[in-house]
């Protein structure tokens, strides 16, 4: 399964922040309030842990209709049958995963300049995140790159491959984030610590789609 060209909203289960027997009703809700992309994102987890928790999420995207990326481990995405995998800047070249997972599965790289955002497309990322934009806990101590590049990079990469901007981002500096050119976000840890993850889901999709 592809990225769709209208795709605004990515979301991510994060081990960070939900706990193993939690992972499948929070990627649910996720899924039911609207997000286009859905990432499992597992630092520091067994491998075992990981593959469990991806044959239990894998049935509900597909039944969504949208993409599931692994974060790491391409050669447990491929045999997983993930859609994907996302790779950050320290985890190799991209040409190197590929040649792990095939020409069909997506890959995303995590860039947090316009350099690197110009220098994914160039290596053949399927898609890219661009971030952090603010400060996060879920990425603590990386800085904040700012909205002042996103207009550049969308006419850039996210011209040719589609593009998310990530980091901080919540209801509060979406409006923002959009008028600095942004199309697409991630958002993790405002979705994940909600009260009602789906109603959270669809009420960011909802102002993304408005604004
Ligand atoms: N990657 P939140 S920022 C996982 O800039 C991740 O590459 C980032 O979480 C990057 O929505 C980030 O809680 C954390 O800020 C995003």
């Amino acid at each position: 399964m592809k990225i769709r060209a209208d795709a605004r909203l990515y979301g991510i289960v994060d081990f960070g922040y939900v706990a193993e027997d939690a992972m499948e009703k929070v990627a649910a809700d996720l899924l039911a309030g609207g997000v286009d992309i859905l990432q499992l994102r597992a630092k520091g987890i067994p491998l075992e842990t990981v593959s469990s928790v991806a044959v239990k999420i894998i049935p509900l995207c597909r039944m969504a209709g949208v993409p599931f990326i692994l974060n790491d481990h391409p050669e447990l995405a491929a045999e997983l049958g993930a859609d994907g995998v996302h790779i950050g800047q320290d985890d190799g070249a991209i040409y190197e995963v590929r040649s792990k997972i095939g020409a069909d599965m997506i890959i995303g790289r995590s860039t947090h300049s316009l350099a690197q955002a110009r220098q994914a497309l160039a290596d053949g990322a399927d898609y890219i995140g661009f971030g952090p934009l603010f400060p996060t806990p879920t990425k603590a101590g990386r800085p904040a790159i700012g909205l002042g590049d996103i207009a550049e990079m969308e006419r850039e990469v996210g011209s040719k491959v589609p593009a998310f901007c990530i980091g901080g981002i919540k209801p509060e500096n979406l409006a923002e984030i959009i008028a600095s050119g942004a199309r697409r976000c991630v958002v993790v840890s405002h979705l994940l610590t909600a009260p009602d993850i789906s109603a959270a889901t669809f009420a960011v999709k909802s102002a993304m789609l408005r604004l």
